[in-house]
């Protein structure tokens, strides 16, 4: 029996669409659009790099993101900066909240993406996915290596 080319570019087609609807859009965290997405150079021992990014929510429904990962890396955390008795202390949150219509910035000195256990060196003018993660939903940002400033 021979299926006639029209019904195999049919069942073609099905399956582009069903992989786009499994991998696709629908899958990102809603509305979640980041921006300035960078990793501040560091010395190549270090076991650590930090990421900086705009996260803005462009929904009506509050985000949560509770957790990022990233290929290169072994762990990825939220971590946010406070000072206490002239130190500057950092500490993990377990999750981040990006309200309606809002812009969250990690920046130098506040909250920050610590990047644990580079498997590579990751010098000025690289790039490396991280992946920001909303309950079942993930969005995907290249983020630069810059040097710190
Ligand atoms: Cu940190």
């Amino acid at each position: 029996m021979s299926t006639d080319p029209k019904t195999v570019n049919l069942i073609r087609y099905a399956s582009v669409c069903l992989l786009a609807l499994a991998w696709g859009p629908a899958m990102a965290c809603e509305n979640l659009a980041v921006r300035d997405a960078w990793i501040a150079q560091a010395p190549p021992q270090a076991m650590a790099l930090a990421g900086y990014a705009t996260l803005e929510n462009r929904g009506d429904r509050a985000l949560r993101i509770d957790a990022v990962s990233g290929a290169d890396f072994g762990e990825a955390m939220i971590h946010a900066t406070r000072e206490e008795n002239g130190m500057m202390q950092m500490r993990m949150l377990d999750h981040l909240d990006v309200p309606a219509h809002a812009t969250v910035t990690l920046a130098p000195g506040g909250m920050h993406l610590m990047l644990m256990q580079p498997s590579r060196r990751l010098k000025a003018g690289d790039t490396t996915i991280l992946e920001f993660h909303c309950g079942k939903q993930t969005t995907a940002a290249t983020f630069t290596v810059r040097p710190a400033r």
